[in-house]
């Protein structure tokens, strides 16, 4: 059984402008930069042969490339946030290219949940913090709530393999999915 899920990986620009938000929030424990990614589909853990015919089903899929911005900071988890992340324009090209990925991935067989597809970028993950902390978290967010990055042309889609350690988890990309430049 392999975990993997479909994202984009982000432009060095993008990268960088996360690492300074990165700096600027109260984070117990940040993702690694080279971890930042925006998650289309979550595939879960699939047989090999299972990932294999849905690859095909991603190399046969002809997408547009997509302008991809980022506008503003939130939490995720309510009162007892779990993540902060940096918000992606929910455009309708980035819209249709998920949708499109997803369907494909169904169609392969892969047993996907009816999930509504919020894009973002996630910096970083804790356990809910004590309330003095979580308002601490709140109101950097509050502050940084401008942040904007982009928008920047990404002309790719990756298959990236997860695998679970003590330290976090770890990212090895598995296959490289063009899309068409000018999107
Ligand atoms: O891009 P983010 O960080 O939101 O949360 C996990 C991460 O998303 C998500 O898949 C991405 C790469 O690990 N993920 C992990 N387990 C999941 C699950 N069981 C999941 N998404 C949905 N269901």
């Amino acid at each position: 059984m392999i975990r993997s899920f479909v994202a984009l990986d982000l432009p060095d620009t993008v990268r960088s402008a996360l690492a300074v938000q990165q700096f600027l929030l109260p984070l117990p424990r940040a993702v690694p930069v080279e971890n930042l990614h925006l998650t289309l589909v979550f595939l879960g853990e699939l047989p090999d042969a299972l990932l294999e015919a849905t690859h095909e089903a991603f190399c046969a899929l002809r997408l547009p490339g997509v302008a991809l911005e980022l506008s503003g900071l939130g939490l995720f988890g309510g009162d007892r946030p779990t993540s902060v992340h940096a918000a992606a324009v929910a455009c309708d090209p980035l819209l249709r290219v998920q949708r499109k990925i997803a369907t494909a991935a169904r169609r392969a067989g892969v047993d996907l949940p009816a999930r509504r597809f919020v894009p973002h970028v996630t910096l970083g993950r804790f356990r809910p913090p004590p309330p003095e902390d979580r308002m601490r978290l709140e109101r950097a967010v509050a502050m940084q709530g401008g942040f904007r990055s982009g928008p920047v042309p990404v002309t790719e889609f990756v298959l990236y393999r997860s695998t679970l350690t003590r330290q976090g988890s770890r990212y090895d990309d598995l296959a490289r999915y063009p899309m068409a430049s000018g999107g």
